[in-house]
């Protein structure tokens, strides 16, 4: 076989040992969703007041808004987006939503401007729902957001190393 068809495989496992690691990195680094007030996916049993979602990282004070929809995409918030004054750590928004909500499915949309220069978008539903238990809200879903959880992007990490591990292996025992 001529060399350089043999280095072939190992330039596209480098790639994509580098991209993995790239793509890491870039999640890591981002102010991404952390918790909320309604959780993601939750039921709460009285109409909110306001929607507060905890991020990751640093906000900006500008370029953050939450936009909170009912179920036929009506405006149910304020548009008053703003950094919560008694988080010290600047990393949670706050919005406030128009008083006496009916029950039904609500949409969250976020967008944050991090002090990185970032910005990440995401979106959760909560459900408003007066006859409730709360217990109904027992197992919240993770949230979604604009992209793969670090925990996920690690774990393809790793997953990428074991099978690059694996083909050079394959490749060591096929010389020999
Ligand atoms: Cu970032």
């Amino acid at each position: 076989m001529p060399s350089f068809l043999r280095l072939k495989p190992m330039i596209a496992m480098l790639t994509l040992l580098a991209l993995t690691f790239i793509s890491a990195s870039r999640a890591l680094a981002h102010a991404d969703y952390v918790s909320s007030e309604p959780p993601a996916n939750g039921t709460v049993t009285s109409a909110p007041e306001r929607v507060v979602i905890v991020f990751s990282q640093e906000l900006k004070p500008e370029g953050n808004t939450i936009r909170v929809t009912d179920a036929r995409g009506n405006q149910v918030d304020r548009g008053d987006t703003t950094l919560d004054r008694n988080d010290p750590n600047r990393k949670t928004l706050i919005v406030s939503l128009s008083p006496g909500l009916s029950d039904g499915v609500y949409t969250v949309n976020w967008k944050n401007a991090s002090t990185d220069g970032h910005s990440e978008t995401g979106r959760f539903r909560f459900t408003l729902s007066a006859g409730a238990t709360p217990a109904a809200a027992a197992t919240p879903l993770p949230a979604t957001s604009g992209e793969e959880a670090p925990w996920l992007v690690l774990l393809a990490a790793g997953a990428g190393v074991m099978l690059i591990g694996w083909a050079l292996r394959r490749r060591v025992m096929h010389q020999s």
